[in-house]
């Protein structure tokens, strides 16, 4: 496939790395296919396995027409192994190597080091597919239930793109990592996933919208990052996945915006302006206000600790060696080298939080953390407009970086959302009003049930302004029982 646009859909596994002529991944590949079949049949979407779904798949890899929209059921999915086009001539973008051509083997002496990268990653994408699996059974309408699952098959495909770069170019210890990704479990006591957010619940629709909200968008970040890798095949890895990832994040956006918008106009219709009478609010059926804001306390911190120690020698490490680079590296104007660069650092000093200038190379971490935030805050600008056109009085707010932590500089300690420290007395007493209760949690469980009607939408939430792929709105987007 030399031109790298056009996909081989002949051969079991869809691809455009040309498999057909790469005997030795093809059968490493086709060799884990039928584990992974395994385990999406099994971790996969609960009960939805023979259901008919309007899914888009990949059919190319170029910046439009590149995905086809058709009925399809999930295990019969074409996953499979797509890189962006490869740029003539790239070179390293950053780190100690900078300017020399970009790599197209593993640098032995990184190995081991972008194998870590490249496990963590892959760790993430069945892990969420996990913890959103039984989300299929209270669906708030078919469109819903239809963009869960297209989050989920191509959080599947995700895990592909990690498999490939394992078995392509780490032999036998590459395949055996590929093998122990389908093994571990979200939540499992003995063998959990790696990283903290991917093994907490999803408990209701409005947590899987604040992920794909907040925690996709770490995807977006750590993706970006490193699609700047020095290692070409991993930077057309993720520049595809981030194609795909844009759409996650609209799920998530939307779906808190639509809840958003149906809470204000059910507040409106009944001549409630005060989002604070809970109560009142809740007898409507919809998801009070000070709910809402709760949950996306618990989702923001949680995701801010995917970004690791503000302060790593790993994240300096994987930067100097040109693995990982900063977002958006390629529009940065500075030495890409950070040799005397520093960076302003938060940290809990003498009871409070204070700035401190550190070498910016070993605060990668921090740094990628502040964009993340940045973008965060625009997409929360745009929930709080919903806010501002219905009339009602509210908007949705960040906490501080430091509330309810447990990576990094502020894991030591607790603070309120504003980033005041608290004692622990004070924490205990007033987690409830930050973080959502069990009886918050509670009542939005009392919400979730299936709505299966074609154009029907559950109580608490908003339709879309559009159909996927310009549907008419009662389009069936899942035949549930084909
Ligand atoms: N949980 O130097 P440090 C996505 C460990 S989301 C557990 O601070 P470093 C998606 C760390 O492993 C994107 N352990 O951090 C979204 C290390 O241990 P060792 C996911 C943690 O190395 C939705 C030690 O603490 N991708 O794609 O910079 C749906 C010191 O580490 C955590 C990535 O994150 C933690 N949160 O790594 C589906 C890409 N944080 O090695 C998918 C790769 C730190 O000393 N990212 N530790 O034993 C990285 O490598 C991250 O930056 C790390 C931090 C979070 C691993
Ligand atoms: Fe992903
Ligand atoms: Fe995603």
């Amino acid at each position: 496939m030399p031109d790298g646009t056009a996909i081989d859909y002949d051969g079991l596994i869809p691809n455009n790395v040309g498999l057909a002529q790469d005997l030795r991944v093809r059968k490493a590949l086709e060799t884990w296919h039928p584990g992974y079949i395994d385990w999406w049949k099994s971790m996969g979407p609960e009960g939805f396995q023979a259901s008919q779904v309007f899914l888009r798949t990949a059919v190319g890899v170029g910046s439009d027409n590149w995905a086809k929209f058709d009925f399809v059921r999930m295990p019969e999915y074409r996953w499979g192994v797509l890189l962006a086009p490869q740029i003539e001539g790239r070179t390293i973008p950053f780190g100690a190597h900078k300017g020399e051509p970009a790599w197209q083997e593993v640098p032995g002496e990184y190995r081991a080091m972008l194998r870590r990268l490249l496990v963590i990653q892959g760790d993430t994408e069945p892990a969420s597919v996990e913890q959103q699996r039984h989300l299929g059974a209270t669906a708030p309408s078919l469109y819903d239930m239809r963009n869960l699952f297209q989050v989920n098959v191509e959080e599947g495909r995700h895990l592909w793109a990690m498999v490939y770069l394992l078995q392509k170019y780490f032999g036998r210890d590459g395949r055996d990592e590929a093998a122990d990704l389908l093994k571990r479990r979200s939540g499992d006591v003995d063998s959990p996933r790696m990283l903290g957010a991917f093994n907490e619940r999803t408990p209701d629709w409005l947590s899987f919208f604040m992920f794909t909200f907040f925690t996709d968008r770490d995807g977006k970040m750590q993706l970006a990052a490193l699609a700047q890798s020095g290692f070409d095949p991993l930077s057309r890895t993720c520049r595809f996945m981030l194609t795909e990832e844009a759409h996650h994040m609209f799920v998530g956006e939307t779906g808190v915006a639509r809840v958003i918008q149906r809470t204000c106009e059910a507040m409106k219709a009944a001549g409630i302006d005060n989002p604070n009478d809970i109560e009142r609010v809740r007898a409507l059926g919809v998801i009070d206000l000070p709910t809402l804001q709760k949950k996306a306390n618990l989702h923001f911190a949680l995701t801010l600790d995917l970004f690791g120690n503000e302060i790593s020698t790993n994240a300096a490490n994987a930067f100097n060696a040109g693995l990982k680079g900063r977002y958006q590296e390629d529009r940065l104007t500075d030495d890409h080298q950070l040799l005397t660069a520093t960076y302003k650092v938060l940290r809990p000093r003498d009871g409070g939080i204070a700035t401190e200038d550190v070498p910016a190379l070993s605060a990668l971490n921090m740094r990628l953390r502040d964009d993340y935030v940045a973008d965060t805050q625009a997409g929360i600008n745009r929930w709080n407009r919903v806010f501002a056109q219905t009339g009602i009085d509210f908007a949705i707010t960040l906490p501080h970086v430091a509330f309810n932590r447990r990576i990094g500089e502020f894991a030591a300690i607790e603070t309120d959302t504003n980033g005041n420290i608290l004692t622990q007395e004070e924490w205990i007493r007033r987690k409830d009003s930050m973080l959502p209760s069990a009886d918050d949690n509670l009542f939005i469980a009392s919400l979730m049930h299936l709505e299966r009607q074609p154009g029907a939408y559950a109580n608490w939430i908003a339709p879309p302004r559009h159909g996927i792929d310009n549907r008419p709105g009662d389009f069936e987007y899942v035949k549930i029982d084909p």
